[in-house]
């Protein structure tokens, strides 16, 4: 009798046991990414910063309360680099030694900035390539220990008698050149000067920026920034050295908002009244097809009409 007992009790000590294994199995954390984003060309002596993201959570439901901790080997070649410092964002304080250690009593489960960290290209170096290594990157929601990928950012260091290019980069918008004009892209609608100061980086700590709209008029930060807009770059003798037209789709008037005006400018343009030139036709070309058509019209008045968003 007593042996069925004892039976009984181990039976019901497994079943507990593999239950709560089960349990434990089923809240698997998602998986995350890492980002560093930042300008990657510079010459000897030049400092930069790197901006540390986390981004594509896909297992939000696991994840729970987000990530909360994340901890990282930085791995640089201090005979060519020199960390200068940084700093936590959105509410992360950082500490770093060999270890970087990143922690918030807030997690997040969305696309966030963690940190900025500054560097220094050692004075006399010329014609490197050099790499930043974020290892054995491991991220904490209050519970479970979750690991991800290493990440690296590729750093090219000039020579002092080649010229750099004096660039922006960007996380969220996308910046390319076609016939020798710059162009910042997925802008969206509402956009102001403050977020786009917010969303780019530069690759030389010299250089001011002032954003005009479409008419050359100068903006102010709280100001919104509309097709046609300009970011213009100035370096430290007030030289312009680059600059960059702004796109945002579907704004074809170039007061930073999609409304009825900009769809009667498709709506005249498809009837052949009044033709979109330039910046404009390009902000109406929705689809990214080689001229305007019905689509862009349609998906212009749908994103009016709130059943579709131009933008996501
Ligand atoms: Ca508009």
């Amino acid at each position: 009798m007593k042996k069925i007992k004892n039976l009984i009790c181990l039976v019901i000590v497994f079943v507990i046991l593999s239950y709560t294994l089960s349990v434990n199995s089923v809240s698997v954390i998602g998986t995350f990414e890492v980002d560093m984003i930042g300008n990657s060309k510079y010459s000897g002596g030049d400092e930069f910063e790197i901006r540390i993201y986390v981004k594509n959570m896909s297992n939000i439901n696991g994840l729970a309360n987000g990530i909360c901790v994340l901890i990282a080997d930085v791995i640089y070649d201090e005979n060519i680099l020199e960390a200068i410092g940084g700093e936590g964002k959105n509410g992360f304080e950082l500490t770093w030694g060999t270890t970087l250690v990143l922690d918030n009593k807030d997690g997040v489960n969305s696309e966030t900035e963690l940190a900025v960290l500054r560097f220094k290209v050692k004075d006399g170096i010329e014609a490197e390539t050099t790499q930043i290594i974020l290892s054995d990157i491991t991220a904490s929601n209050g519970k479970d220990n979750i690991p991800t990928n290493n990440v690296t950012k590729t750093i090219y260091i000039y020579g002092e008698d080649e010229e750099i290019d004096i660039e922006l980069d960007s996380s969220i918008y996308i910046i390319k050149t076609e016939e020798d004009i710059n162009y910042l892209t997925k802008v969206p609608a509402n956009t102001t000067v403050e977020d786009i100061k917010e969303n780019v980086t530069v690759n030389s700590y010299n250089v001011y920026f002032k954003f005009y709209n479409y008419l050359g008029e100068e903006l102010e930060d709280g100001d919104r920034i509309g097709t046609g807009g300009k970011i213009i770059l100035f370096n430290e003798n007030d030289e312009i050295v680059n600059e960059y037209f702004v796109i945002v789709k579907g704004d074809l008037d170039g007061d930073g908002r999609v409304t009825a005006t900009d769809l009667a400018k498709i709506r005249r343009h498809l009837a052949e009244i009044e033709t979109l030139n330039g910046m404009f036709f390009k902000a109406a070309l929705i689809t990214e097809k080689e001229g305007v058509t019905v689509t862009d019209l349609a998906k212009v008045r749908r994103h009016l009409a709130d059943l579709e968003n131009l933008y996501n």
